[in-house]
């Protein structure tokens, strides 16, 4: 009698696991089936009617069924399971053949490339990168570069000051001056590096603007050391067939002193709008260290000459980027900027 009960029990658990078409409708097939308060249970519940010496034999039928429910059902989660695994796999197909999505990368800043490519040669001439204060003593600003109170080219140039003796340094020139002071020669440096200047802001001026200045201090520095070290300089960053020209000129912390033009990258020197039909491109100014420079920075100048120049970063980055509003290269614009 339980027997039959077990095998119409069995058979109708096994009707539904086959007619089921999801886990959820399986979970209710053995939460029914199989549960606390499930058809098996309730037959294992009516064993007390069942007499002592069968009692063991229907329990073991009772086992043998519920074994075999379970094993139906493992093995039909296990169908839907793959099966749902497989459809997924189908719809969630990945086209490896797709071009893949523009990673946005940043770029480096025109002036920062120009900075690096200067510092790039003169790394390569043996020379050492200095870095100094933008808030400078009035004294290595102005005084021991041989300009004074008073002096025309102190009042020429628009000083932000901090107090009566620190301002923003309108040059990176203090870098030169304490180094000299360090009493190590030779010295051979660059100084790159932000200014100040009282300036409206225009295509070609800024209140903020870069210099890399330069210097050598040895025995027997001439023009001639001058003159072939910028020369390469002007060959590595313009190109093998850059020439280079040298106009008189007047700094108060060189002598003599000069301003250096170079052949126009563009039409090599025929004249064309870039160099507005000059051929040449004035590049930076330079000179011979003023002896009295040298002495009050505690150099003799009888046993020690030296050369120095300055370049505007801007002014390179712009002509070497082509680049014709000098504002372009602060306002940070993206559109700008990724094209470097
Ligand atoms: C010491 C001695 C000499 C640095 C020099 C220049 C010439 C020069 C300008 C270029 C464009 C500044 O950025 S700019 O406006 N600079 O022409 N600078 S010689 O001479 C020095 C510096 C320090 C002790």
């Amino acid at each position: 009698m339980i027997k039959e009960t077990l095998e119409a029990i069995q058979a109708q658990a096994l009707k539904q696991i086959s007619e089921s078409d999801g886990l959820e409708k399986l979970n209710e097939v053995r939460v029914n089936f199989l549960g606390k308060k499930g058809e098996l249970t309730a037959v294992l519940k009516s064993m007390k009617d069942v007499a002592p010496e069968d009692r063991p034999k229907v329990g073991q039928l009772v086992n043998e069924t519920r074994a075999q429910i379970e094993e139906v059902l493992k093995n039909a989660q296990e169908k839907m399971e793959r099966m749902a695994r497989e459809a997924a796999m189908k719809s969630e197909v990945i086209d490896v053949t797709l071009p893949a999505k523009k990673n946005n990368v940043g770029h480096r800043h025109p002036n920062a490339i120009a900075l690096e490519e200067i510092e790039r040669v003169f790394i390569g001439m043996g020379y050492e990168v200095v870095e100094g204060p933008e808030v400078e003593y009035d004294y290595y600003n102005f005084e021991a570069l041989n300009i004074p109170d008073g002096h025309p080219a102190k009042d020429e140039q628009d000083t932000f000051y901090v107090t009566k003796d620190i301002l923003l340094r309108t040059q990176t020139s203090g870098c030169q001056v304490h180094e000299m002071e360090k009493g190590r020669l030779p010295i051979r440096m660059i100084a790159p590096g932000r200014v100040f200047r009282s300036d409206e802001v225009d295509a070609t001026h800024s209140p903020s603007f870069h210099q890399v200045e330069g210097m050598v201090v040895d025995k027997d520095i001439t023009f001639s050391d001058l003159k072939g070290t910028l020369a390469q300089f002007a060959k590595e960053m313009f190109g093998e067939d850059t020439k280079v020209k040298f106009r008189p000129h007047h700094f108060p912390f060189t002598e003599p002193s000069a301003e250096m033009d170079i052949s126009c990258f563009k039409c090599g020197g025929k004249g064309c709008r870039f160099c507005k039909n000059e051929g040449w491109i004035e590049i930076l100014g330079c000179g011979m260290v003023h002896p009295h420079v040298l002495e009050m920075s505690g150099i003799d100048p009888k046993e020690y000459t030296g050369f120095a120049f300055g370049v505007g970063l801007e002014r390179i980055a712009l002509l070497k980027y082509e680049i014709d509003d000098m504002r372009l290269l602060y306002e940070n614009d993206i559109r700008f900027l990724k094209q470097f």
